[in-house]
């Protein structure tokens, strides 16, 4: 498609975001936008220890406040059988503390007031007596005898263990590990982090007190899978719960779970006939709100002395917080870690998570991360690298050696996955091209050489994604087959509308998802509107994450406007008198083959069919159609990404000098928003590579409260993106598209981490932990003598 960024395409190709015409001129409406009138403020009360008993609260002088409507606590809750709430990981949640809190952040009592200043005022009025408990903080001490039990609240429990899940073949692993020529072992940690979405989290919950219908406006990436859960929450039948998700500010994982808050939101509003608003503050979104990673890693890699891998071996523990949240399926609680074999031809893997419960916040998955496939490709690539540390090879060569050739896909992992496609040589050929990789080692040997102090460090990795939740193959993982509606109208005049069940935060769905219709029925995206986010106006779906938009609503997008050409071929042949078997389809329009001249263009199909003026009997009016697909498979998007960072030895500062990213969507839609999405995730990865930590003192004291201590990168830290394609379609995919949504984020930290010890190489560190900050590179460094030897091999 040759089009420039300001033209519209008939379909797929480059164009500019339809949302951003609303974006650009601050008319995007989000939940802190919809002011209802009558509408009351909630504010939520919160723990200020990590772990400690509830002995009492007393609300009396903050009910007494002029301006407070209502204080719920975790006693009002009880009465209503709603003091806890399921989680989606087959786990409870305390919505507001009843016996204990069990993190710092948590939610103790729900102030509802005339304004939001009363609120937050009202919450100083609470006197609650509080009995402290000693914390566990540190995962490697949760399971240590005589740790306190955070969980208590479960029948019988005296631990803190939540989960021991194994895959891949032990015996087998084993085997292979016993002939190799060389083990290489690494503990590494992939710190907690945060998603730190620009908007944070809140709803306006609006029940009303005569139809009984209860509206939720919600921060959420997910409507439907949010109603499902508020009418198991408290009760309600579902076709009276409405949930609104309107302009979402970022979400990257962070808004697929429900919060406390939500549902003291609703709780407020039925208590008090009025609707309640509730948002969060920036503290209250970093310390309360769903994490990500937190995965205390051991890896050990074995090869033959030429560099042939044979086997991964793997134990993780996994510090889920003080409730385990957020889609950890229970009988996939480590998600898709399972893929930690990468990109690479192995014989034999196996790895075994134990999950275990601190008093942190609860989560896990959030943060673009395809459920842990971010800890499994942090993992494998990390350990390639010390590897060829090891063996003393070039880590681009060692790739080379073991990457899945072409000719194995469909590709069957040692521990259960079928990769549909890919061309993983082309790749990394096409990044090491791109890139200048023998030049870059030339001018790191000439730099080391030249002792000019600087050290120069180049990092590769290579990924391989899973993404797409959905296939009813998966179905004993997740519990539930996850299928996607789409209905499609076009209106008389050929314009159309589409109604899907995802969710975008940024993503430019208006936009892609309307390409999609136009590439399959020549109508032009500008003349699509697409309707998302309302559970009564759009088809049943389980949104947005795991980048799944594309793979299952795309699919279903592709599929229901083939069916509305399907159902125009029927009109047309009417219209022209002959068999439908005698019609071709050219991108538009129907015309009778043999005969190009003799066409009906899709409107004036889509006028005739709802006018009935050509039609005969027994041909349907209307054009409409709807859809709900079942995705045969996962789609596994693939990249690979090369950087370049000069770090100073005497300040451990690092500055990322050249990024280049080849990526692998299949099929692409909208070349800039994938390049957008690439650029966003990039952006995350050296933030996570380098600054990001979400850290706790040994009280349990949440240290990460604001942007002054959570560090998130800006463009001071990003070099010019260097991006480069490859495509290779999905074989089972509608459209041949594959998710690209959180590639970058899955696959850049390796990239930044292997680069920054490259450089360390010369120093003989074969590892260090993210964040690497300038203090964390300084102290690798230290006592530890300049090996010229190490620096010019
Ligand atoms: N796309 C395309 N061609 C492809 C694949 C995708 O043009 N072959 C387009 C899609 O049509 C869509 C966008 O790229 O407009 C992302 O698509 P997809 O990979 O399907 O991901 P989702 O739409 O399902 O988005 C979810 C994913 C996740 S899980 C996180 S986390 C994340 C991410 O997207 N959060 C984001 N990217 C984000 N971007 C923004 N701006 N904000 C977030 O919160
Ligand atoms: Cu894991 S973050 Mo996204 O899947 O919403």
């Amino acid at each position: 498609m040759t089009t420039t960024e300001n033209s519209t395409p008939m379909g797929f190709g480059r164009m500019h975001r339809k949302e951003d015409a609303r974006f650009l001129r601050g008319r995007g409406h989000y939940v802190d936008d919809v002011n209802l009138p009558g509408m009351l403020h909630g504010a939520v009360l919160r723990s200020p220890h990590a772990h400690a008993r509830v002995v009492s609260i007393d609300t009396s002088a903050a009910e007494a406040h002029p301006k407070v409507k209502a204080v719920i606590t975790g006693q009002t809750l009880d009465g209503l059988d709603l003091a806890w709430m399921p989680t989606l990981s087959a786990d409870v949640q305390a919505v507001l503390a009843t016996d204990k809190v069990r993190f710092q952040g948590q939610e103790v009592a729900f102030v509802v007031a005339d304004d939001r200043y009363a609120a937050r005022d009202a919450l100083e009025l609470i006197d609650v007596d509080y009995e402290a408990l000693p914390p566990v903080v540190d995962a490697q001490r949760a399971l240590d005898e005589g740790a306190p039990v955070i969980r208590d609240d479960i029948d019988g429990k005296r631990d803190n263990h939540i989960f021991d899940w194994e895959a891949g073949d032990s015996g087998r692993t084993d085997e292979v590990f016993a002939r190799a020529d060389v083990v290489s072992a690494q503990d590494m940690l992939y710190p907690r982090v945060h998603p730190a979405p620009m908007e944070t989290c809140g709803a306006v919950a609006d029940m009303d007190p005569v139809t009984g219908k209860l509206t939720v406006w919600t921060t959420t990436q997910a409507p439907h899978a949010h109603r499902t859960l508020y009418a198991l929450v408290a009760g309600l039948p579902e076709h009276k719960i409405r949930v609104i998700s309107p302009d979402i500010g970022g979400g990257f994982g962070n808004k697929v779970g429900i919060y406390p808050g939500y549902v003291c939101a609703v709780v407020g509003s039925i208590v008090t006939g009025k609707p309640v608003k509730w948002m969060e503050d920036r503290s209250e979104n970093l310390m309360s709100t769903s994490f990500a990673r937190d995965y205390h890693m051991h890896g050990e890699i074995a090869a033959s002395s030429d560099g042939k891998i044979l086997g991964v071996r793997v134990k993780v523990l996994a510090d889920h917080g003080a409730f385990n949240g957020t889609a950890q399926p229970t009988k996939f609680p480590a998600g898709f870690f399972s893929v930690f074999t990468g990109s690479y031809d192995i014989e034999a893997a196996h790895c075994a998570v134990t999950g275990v419960y601190t008093n942190k916040a609860p989560g896990g998955v959030a943060y673009a991360c395809s459920f842990r496939i971010t800890e499994a490709v942090y993992l494998i690539e990390r350990l390639v690298d010390v590897l060829a540390f090891d063996l003393g090879m070039d880590p681009g060569e060692l790739r080379m050696r073991n990457l899945l050739q072409p000719e194995q896909f469909p590709y069957q992992s040692k521990t259960g996955w079928e990769y549909d496609s890919g061309d993983y040589p082309r790749a990394l050929t096409r990044a090491m091209e791109i890139a200048g990789y023998p030049e870059l080692r030339e001018e790191q040997k000439q730099r080391a050489l030249a002792g000019d102090g600087t050290l120069m460090g180049i990092g590769i990795s290579f990924f391989t994604e899973a993404v797409g939740a959905g296939p009813r193959k998966h179905m004993d993982i997740l519990g539930l087959g996850m299928a996607d509606g789409a209905e499609l109208r076009v209106h008389p005049t050929g314009k159309a509308v589409l109604r899907l069940s995802c969710q975008s935060q940024g993503q430019g769905h208006e936009t892609t998802f309307a390409q999609i219709v136009a590439e399959e029925l020549g109508i032009s995206p500008d003349d699509i509107d697409v309707v998302h986010g309302d559970t009564d106006q759009t088809p049943f779906g389980l949104g947005t994450y795991g980048s799944r938009s594309t793979p299952v609503s795309g699919g279903a997008t592709a599929v229901v406007a083939r069916r509305v050409r399907e159902r125009a071929k029927i009109v047309a042949s009417a219209m022209l008198e002959v068999s439908p078997d005698d019609l071709e389809w050219e991108k538009g329009r129907w015309f009778v083959q043999g005969d190009p001249d003799s066409g009906r263009t899709i409107s004036e199909i889509a006028l005739a069919a709802h006018s009935d003026l050509e039609l005969p009997d027994g041909v349907e009016g209307h054009l409409d159609a709807t859809c709900v697909y079942n995705p045969p498979n996962l789609t596994y998007p693939f990249g690979a990404y090369i950087c370049v960072v000069d770090v100073d030895p005497e300040t451990g500062q690092v500055q990322v000098r050249k990024f280049v990213a080849v990526d692998d969507c299949g099929v692409r839609i909208n070349p800039m928003i994938v390049e957008g999405q690439v650029h966003g995730g990039l952006a995350e990865g050296i933030g996570m590579a380098l600054m990001q930590v979400m850290a706790f003192d040994e009280d349990g004291n949440h240290l990460g409260g604001s942007f002054m201590d959570y560090l998130i990168p800006t463009s001071m830290e990003c070099p010019t993106w260097e991006l480069g394609e490859t495509v290779t379609p999905s074989p089972h995919h509608p459209i041949g598209a594959k998710g690209i949504g959180e590639s970058a984020t899955v696959g850049s930290p390796a990239a930044v981490v292997n680069a920054v010890l490259d450089a360390l190489k010369p120093y003989g560190v074969r590892h260090a932990d993210m964040p690497l900050t300038p203090a964390a590179v300084w102290r690798a460094l230290q006592n530890r003598p300049l090996r010229t030897d190490l620096a010019i091999t």
